[in-house]
């Protein structure tokens, strides 16, 4: 598999914070400011309403030539053919999935601690999430923000791709790429945006700078 996380920023949806606009919109606009990764992550939704709206990011994101990612759903990662899957610390056993969805599909795990980061490499996972970096109100039952400290060993010792994640903003997106990270999750710093294009931009000048 190519390396999962070769662009500087994932985006993730959250239909709860995108000022009233269609998760479909939000995608469209992540996409046309060339984001390569989407996660699709719609805690509040049915079902039916996750399955719809993820045949169609996947329609989009193929078209476009973007990862598409599922959180939490394996049978919706299979049914849409995603390029793989993210899932939290308390969800299925890596092995497991990894049964269901074979070796092609992408396997992203949230970890929060160096010994969490050192058992997904065991697990072979694809890649990690580290964080939360700072305080965010986006996930529930999140544990409190690992700092810098986490993020520094998982710069200097994790050989699998990582993605800095939670209460990352344009104005500290400088930082966290200053301490190795070289993928940024973001949520609600893009969903939120009222011109998502122009703040993508933003960023990423923020990032050259
Ligand atoms: N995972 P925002 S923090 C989905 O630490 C998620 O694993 C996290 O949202 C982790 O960019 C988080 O709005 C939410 O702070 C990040």
């Amino acid at each position: 598999m190519n390396y999962p996380l070769d662009t500087d920023l994932y985006c993730l949806t959250d239909s709860s914070h995108s000022l009233g606009r269609s998760t479909i919109d939000v995608v469209e606009k992540m996409i046309s400011s060339g984001i390569k990764i989407i996660q699709y992550r719609e805690k509040e939704k049915s079902m039916k309403e996750k399955y719809e709206e993820c045949l169609k990011i996947r329609e989009i994101t193929k078209k476009a030539n973007v990862r598409f990612i599922v959180n939490d759903h394996i049978d919706l990662a299979l049914i849409t053919d995603a390029d793989g899957i993210h899932i939290g610390q308390d969800d299925l056993p890596v092995n497991e999935v990894r049964k269901i969805l074979g070796k092609n599909k992408i396997i992203g795990l949230s970890t929060h601690s160096p010994a969490q980061a050192e058992e997904a490499v065991k697990l072979g996972v694809d890649y990690i999430g580290v964080g939360p970096i700072f305080k965010t109100y986006t996930k529930k039952d999140v544990c409190d923000p690992v700092g810098f400290e986490y993020l520094d060993f998982a710069a200097a010792n994790i050989k699998i791709p990582f993605v800095a994640i939670g209460g990352i903003k344009e104005h500290n997106v400088s930082e966290v790429f200053s301490h190795g990270a070289t993928c940024i999750a973001m949520v609600t710093e893009i969903t939120g945006a009222e011109d998502i294009p122009e703040k993508i931009s933003s960023i990423r000048n923020k990032l050259k700078s």
